[in-house]
């Protein structure tokens, strides 16, 4: 019998909830990667510190993200969930990648240039700057073949390609060169206030949380920015918000964004907004439902976060075993 392909991806635990964008972009097609792939899905906790964190909020985001993850409709039972410093391979990987990296290209990562100047650049650390390079070693440590992102991270996933090429080319095949696989439709899901920019959890503005009360959820919906026409229409360059509300109705619901447009002629944006807003609540209340069940259960969560790091430092110790001896590390003995 042949291996499954590997797949692997993480979510940051910044927020106590996740935002819609999350969702759609990265962790649906989590859920439906399982079937027919060797899945790894974990908490980015080691790069959420890259910029402060309070530490009672790190620690409850920590845990929500795990059982958000769960409540979307990863099974701990066959994907390996786990948390990324429980594995501390990953933090090690990424200093050999590090060292393998030039400034320049660091350098040259866009995300790194929009946060820093969010904050001013002054304030960034240099966990900020080298963060796609512990990304770079997440992925490499599973010789992972696939990584389910949204399009924000695809330049990440090329660095990972480029190191795992460069680190092979050196020292002799060592790791799996991974693809991004990013869902068109879905790649980049918009701001409800800012069209033009990508939904996140550092803009709570915009963004819808999965885990806010329905009304709370109902109303940011209905106060998406669309533009002055009244025709319902798919055209992300001139109707970016009505596009946006679109593609998310589209998803929720399982149509074609043609098919939805069709349901709207003669109706206007409020039609629109108000379906968009009743599909996002049909799965927010279950899942938040679901989320409040796991929670309840720290020490059941915590038997769950311990089982999935032992599966995964299975596959991390081995590989970042085979990169030290292939750099010309010795083994401790023992
Ligand atoms: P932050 O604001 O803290 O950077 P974020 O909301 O952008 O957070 P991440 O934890 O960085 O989220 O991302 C988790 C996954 O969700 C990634 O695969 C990312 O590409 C995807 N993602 C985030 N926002 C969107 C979006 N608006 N549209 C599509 N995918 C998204
Ligand atoms: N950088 C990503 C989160 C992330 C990730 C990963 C995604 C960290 N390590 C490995 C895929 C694979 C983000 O900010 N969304």
């Amino acid at each position: 019998m042949s291996t499954p392909p590997r797949v692997l991806s993480g979510i940051q635990p910044t927020a106590g909830s996740f935002q819609l964008g999350n969702y759609l972009g990265a962790v649906r097609n989590w859920v439906a990667l399982q079937e027919g792939n060797d899945a790894y899905y974990m908490v980015v906790d080691l790069h959420a510190i890259t910029v402060e964190q309070d530490p009672a909020e790190l620690r409850d985001n920590i845990r929500l993200a795990y059982a958000q993850i769960i409540a979307a409709g990863v099974d701990p039972s066959t994907s390996t969930l786990f948390v990324q410093s429980h594995v501390p391979e990953h933090a090690q990987l990424g200093w050999v990648m590090q060292c393998i990296t030039g400034f320049g290209e660091a350098s040259r990562m866009t995300q790194f240039k929009d946060k820093s100047a969010r904050n001013g650049s002054d304030h960034a650390s240099v966990g900020l700057f080298t963060y796609p390079i512990l990304q770079v070693a997440d992925i490499l440590v599973y010789q992972a073949d696939g990584v389910p992102v949204g399009e924000d991270q695809r330049q990440h996933v090329e660095l990972t390609r480029d190191l795992a090429q460069r680190f092979n080319n050196r020292y002799g095949p060592t790791f799996t060169v991974p693809k991004a696989l990013i869902v068109k439709e879905t790649a980049k899901i918009f701001d409800l206030q800012d069209p033009t920019a990508k939904m996140s959890k550092s803009m709570p503005h915009g963004a819808v949380f999965l885990l806010d009360d329905p009304e709370v959820i109902t109303k940011r919906i209905k106060s998406a920015v669309t533009d002055s026409e009244t025709e319902v229409r798919f055209d992300p360059e001139s109707k970016p918000g009505v596009s946006n509300l679109l593609t998310i109705l589209a998803t929720l619901t399982d149509r074609d964004v043609h098919t939805v447009v069709t349901d709207y002629d003669g109706k206007g944006y409020g039609a629109l907004k108000s379906d968009t807003a009743d599909a996002v609540v049909e799965f927010a209340e279950p899942f938040a439902a679901r989320v409040r069940e796991l929670m309840s259960d720290p020490a059941e969560l915590h038997r769950l976060m311990t089982e999935g790091s032992a599966k995964a430092r299975e596959v991390a110790s081995h590989t970042l075993a085979t990169a030290y001896d292939r750099l010309g590390l010795i083994a401790a003995g023992g």
